[in-house]
């Protein structure tokens, strides 16, 4: 049968060829592309399981995000386009790992334990990113799908996000969209422009420059201002047709060095961006007026988000509970600031993005953002419905109305399925014309804490264990005791050290009052991890 087949489609064109275990980490499978071939082939055959278990469309995108042109990866994508739940992170786990000849076991084994119907269609949607090996990659991954008779759509180059998206249109029948690149393009374009149609600015100049990081972002970047009539004027930089992919740029290369990257001239009154590989983050910055780099990270783009929302929700005359979520990486006074001045309840969660989603959903609207650029905005089932009923509501007045109509079309300008580059580029570009804000505005509404990041290379970094959403550790014995000692020592100081589920190193964090001593404080606890 299709199970037995798959042992010898493996043995015969994807044969298991890796010494060390490997593990389903934070983002999937991600490690040097000439070691993927037989675990991406393998979670092809896992996605048509977990399509057959969930009688939808799953989805595979193939990518490594802001990691080296080197490397690549693999992540499974769930019916509603979230991330495939933690839950089934044992079975890829399982599955990439066994022998050639125990594959079969170990899926009937994944068959039974979650009493999957085999019978069942399994249906698959396969994106990838620009790196040389996704096209190969790609094809190991549909090779498993068709291992195991499933059905394959192959969308080719996409961002992370635009497979997300497709995947949940696959299977809500077309009340998110249309399931299709262009579907896409449509819903955002059609967003933006109705919501920028008759802006006046005096401040806000339509014009971004925008590093995609040579990634995925600059031919979908592209395709959408094909959309945008003009609505929006984007200056590409880094597109591909030259750098190396993530080199000295990109939105991770940006937030870790806190400097611009290669390839863009920042002057004062520039408005900047910057993508990751996959385009699944963003983080805008600007040089002040007296010629300083300044960053505007995930948490400035979150209160700007939440911040906007909560004016919208007001405005239309609808009671919902907004909630923001965070992880240990905002900086402290984002967290003061949204606390004590927007007064909008904080959470604090472990890094990675299937925690903060989860999170969010507990939410009316939830706004969750990585410090990093990663997030997005989501809207409870029953506060999208009043919204859209608040919008047609002809007995409003105009104003409140106005104000219903413009949260539901925002609603449409966000991807809710997982952290968009390109949706939440819209949104920001959205609120700062409709405030006639520059960065500089924008920046205003409170002053990052200096902070510096560093990883240490360490034997084993699991020996490291934290609690409190990552924020303090359990393990080894004496090391919370350590950093809290040296923390004292500083003038709004906070560190935490935590392991890496992306890499084998230990992370650290610190903020303090100057520069000097978040450096200074980061190196110390870094010392006591080491
Ligand atoms: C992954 C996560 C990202 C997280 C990062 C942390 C997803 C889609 N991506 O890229 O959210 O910030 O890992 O990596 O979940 P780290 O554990 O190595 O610090
Ligand atoms: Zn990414």
């Amino acid at each position: 049968e299709d199970l037995e087949q798959a042992g010898i489609v493996s043995r015969e064109k994807h044969p298991h060829s890796l010494q060390q275990e490997v593990t389903y980490g934070t983002a999937g499978f991600r490690m040097r592309a000439e070691n993927l071939d037989h675990i991406v082939y393998r979670m092809g055959l896992l996605s048509v399981l977990f399509s057959k278990f969930r009688s939808g469309v799953t989805g595979i995108m193939i990518t490594a995000s802001h990691n080296p042109e080197e490397d690549n990866g693999v992540k499974l994508i769930d019916t509603m386009g979230e991330m495939m739940p933690i839950s089934w992170e044992k079975h890829a786990t399982d599955l990439a790992n066994v022998s050639d000849h125990q594959l079969v076991e170990a899926l009937k084994e994944i068959v039974k334990s979650e009493a999957i119907d085999i019978t069942k269609p399994g249906i698959v949607s396969v994106g990838m990113d620009t790196r040389i090996s996704s096209p190969a990659l790609s094809q190991a991954a549909i090779d498993g799908i068709k291992a195991l008779n499933g059905e394959c759509h192959n969308f080719g180059l996409l961002t992370t996000p635009q497979l997300h998206y497709i995947v949940c249109c696959e299977n809500t029948q077309g009340s998110y969209g249309d399931p299709t690149e262009e579907g896409y393009y449509n819903k955002l374009a059609t967003a933006f422009v109705k919501l920028n149609k008759d802006k006046k600015c005096v401040n806000y100049v339509s014009q971004l420059f925008l590093d995609l990081a040579n990634g995925v972002g600059a031919p979908k970047v592209r395709e959408l201002l094909k959309h945008l009539n003009g609505s929006l004027n984007i200056n590409l930089c880094n597109d591909g047709s030259s750098g190396k992919l993530n080199h000295q740029c990109g939105a991770d290369f940006v937030k870790v060095c806190q400097a611009p990257p290669v390839g863009v001239n920042l002057e004062p009154g520039m408005r900047c961006a910057s993508f990751d590989g996959d385009g699944d983050r963003i983080v805008y910055y600007y040089k002040t007026s007296e010629g300083k780099f300044s960053l505007l990270d995930g948490d400035k783009i979150a209160t700007l988000f939440a911040a906007y929302l909560n004016e919208l929700v007001k405005s239309s005359q609808l009671k919902l509970d907004m909630g923001l979520v965070q992880t240990a990486y905002a900086n402290g006074s984002s967290t003061a600031y949204i606390t004590d001045v927007m007064k909008v309840p904080v959470a604090c969660v472990p890094t990675g993005v299937k925690y903060l989603h989860h999170k969010a959903q507990d939410f009316d609207i939830g706004v969750y953002f990585e410090a990093n650029g990663h997030g997005t905005v989501l809207f409870s089932e029953s506060a999208r419905k009043l919204i859209v009923n608040q919008a047609s509501n002809s007995s409003l007045d105009k104003v409140t109305k106005e104000a219903a109509d413009r949260l539901a079309t925002v609603m449409d300008l966000i991807n809710q399925t997982v952290g968009d580059a390109i949706s939440d580029m819209l949104v920001v570009e959205t609120i700062l014309a409709s405030r006639d804000w520059t960065c500089q505005d924008w920046d205003s509404a409170y002053t990052d804490l200096p902070s510096r990041q560093i990883k240490v290379k360490v034997e084993n970094r699991l020996l490291v264990e934290t609690t409190d959403a990552e924020r303090r550790t359990t393990k080894p014995p004496g090391l919370q005791e350590a950093i809290d000692e040296i923390v004292s020592n500083y003038k709004h100081g906070r560190a935490f050290a935590r392991p890496s589920g992306t890499e084998d190193v230990v992370r650290v964090y610190a903020e303090a009052d100057t520069q000097a001593n978040a450096d200074k404080l980061a190196y110390e606890v870094g010392m006591q991890v080491y």
